[in-house]
């Protein structure tokens, strides 16, 4: 049975409907950035992925020779959703392919999905024969066949890969990765380099399936595939360059990205760099579907700062979405009512959400609650598309740290009696 979040909201479970479940109390998984070398050479990866990794290669004959499996997968969002997507070599989105510009790459592109595919190499510039459009520029890979693809990285830049055939379906089951092409040389001072994609995904409560055919009211926002608090940190060092490439291949939806703590500038897209001239300093980017964006800022400002769709549905989980609008109503005598037949029961969301993160209430079969993140001081309400960029003066590695530690005198507290009648404020 399919049961719909209006469905378990409205019902007995109503409003409150947990929203906290299974908590997340050590909800800061340790960053899985690809420290170690890949391939054939020496080389380093220099992108960090949160929650994800970097595609392994191997140099033959001087081409860089990498594997994509496209196939069905079993993806976690978050512990108590996990979810049967498609995506490649085991993850969705699939590892990101890393190079130097000049590259020569070969890659092998095996079906093991149960219907045709191919691979667009999306803002890259390559042979008319290699952009990887079904039925345009090849033909389709068939299921069990093995294609290759081969050319160049003729320019530096974030850009992306994803099925050109049956797009509808296999992008929006997660089929998408990131293609990071470095300029030649090392640069002169400390970068963390991140990669993330957002995505976003309708999956009925019950139920382990995405819907392609969904065009609006996607409960389910991620980053790198994975929704807060699940999310791994973005760690820098205080005066580190930070570079976050973002790239977007969900269905529908563009991303105002909003970080706080500092500003940065637009560097890039995958059309190529912003002029200087034109490089605004901005706190907010907006990440429309079809793009990446790249923004750089050095970190000087030490703290726990969240980065996050500003589109405030994109920000929580599943099952958030479609709750009856109770804010305001004088829910007693209906509580009294229910209670009668239900005891314990009370209704939940009458004087605002948030009551819905601190309750623990049984979450229906493969959900997550709407906004679950555990802070230090209490609940974070927030889900989805939520990061958290993590500054300090000093780091080691790519590590999670832990949780800041302000300063004496720099957290926000309640205003005692004497502030509040040295300033003479009334409350
Ligand atoms: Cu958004």
């Amino acid at each position: 049975m399919t049961i719909s979040r209006r469905t378990v909201l409205s019902g007995s479970l109503l409003a409150g409907a947990s929203l906290l479940a299974k908590a997340s109390a050590s909800a800061q998984p340790a960053p899985q950035g690809a420290p170690a070398a890949t391939g054939g050479t020496a080389t380093p990866s220099r992108v960090i992925v949160p929650n994800g990794s970097v595609l392994p290669w191997k140099t033959v004959g001087g081409v860089k020779v990498f594997h994509l499996v496209a196939e069905p997968i079993e993806h976690q969002i978050a512990p108590g959703l996990v979810i049967h997507a498609w995506g490649y070599n085991g993850s969705t989105p699939g590892p990101v392919i890393e190079a130097t510009v000049g590259d020569r790459v070969r890659i092998y592109v095996t079906n093991k999905l149960p219907e045709l595919t191919s691979v667009h190499w999306h803002g890259v510039f390559v042979p008319n024969g290699m952009d990887g459009v079904s039925g345009l520029t090849q033909k389709p890979i068939q299921p069990g066949m093995t294609f290759r693809y081969e050319y160049t990285f003729d320019r530096a830049g974030t850009f992306m890969y994803h099925p050109h055939a049956d797009e509808m379906t296999q992008i929006a089951l997660g089929m998408m990765g990131m293609i990071v092409v470095h300029p030649r040389g090392t640069e002169n001072r400390r970068v963390r380099d991140y990669a993330l994609m957002t995505h976003e995904m309708k999956i009925p409560i019950g139920t382990r399936r995405p819907d392609p055919l969904a065009m609006n009211d996607f409960n389910q926002l991620t980053f790198n595939g994975k929704s807060f608090p699940e999310t791994a940190p973005l760690v820098a060092q205080t005066g580190d360059l930070v570079r976050i490439r973002l790239a977007n291949l969900g269905p529908m939806d563009h991303h105002p990205v909003h970080l706080h703590g500092h500003a940065f500038t637009l560097v890039a897209t995958d059309g190529g760099p912003v002029p200087a001239a034109a490089r605004l300093p901005e706190t907010t980017v907006l990440v429309p579907v079809g793009t990446t964006r790249t923004v750089e800022f050095v970190a000087d400002n030490p703290g726990d700062w969240p980065m996050h769709c500003h589109m405030t549905h994109h920000a929580m989980n599943q099952m958030g979405h479609d709750a009856p609008n109770l804010i305001g109503v004088d829910t007693k005598g209906l509580d009294d009512k229910l209670a009668r037949s239900t005891p314990g029961y009370m209704t939940m969301g009458a004087s605002g959400m948030s009551e819905m993160s601190h309750m623990r209430m049984e979450q229906p079969q493969n959900s997550i609650s709407m906004m679950p993140g555990k802070g230090p001081h209490g609940v974070i309400d927030m889900g989805g598309m939520f990061t958290l960029l993590k500054v300090r003066d000093k780091l080691t590695g790519n590590a999670d740290p832990g949780w800041y530690q302000p300063p004496a005198g720099t957290l926000a507290t309640e205003a005692t009696d004497a502030e509040l009648a040295r300033d003479g404020i009334t409350k």
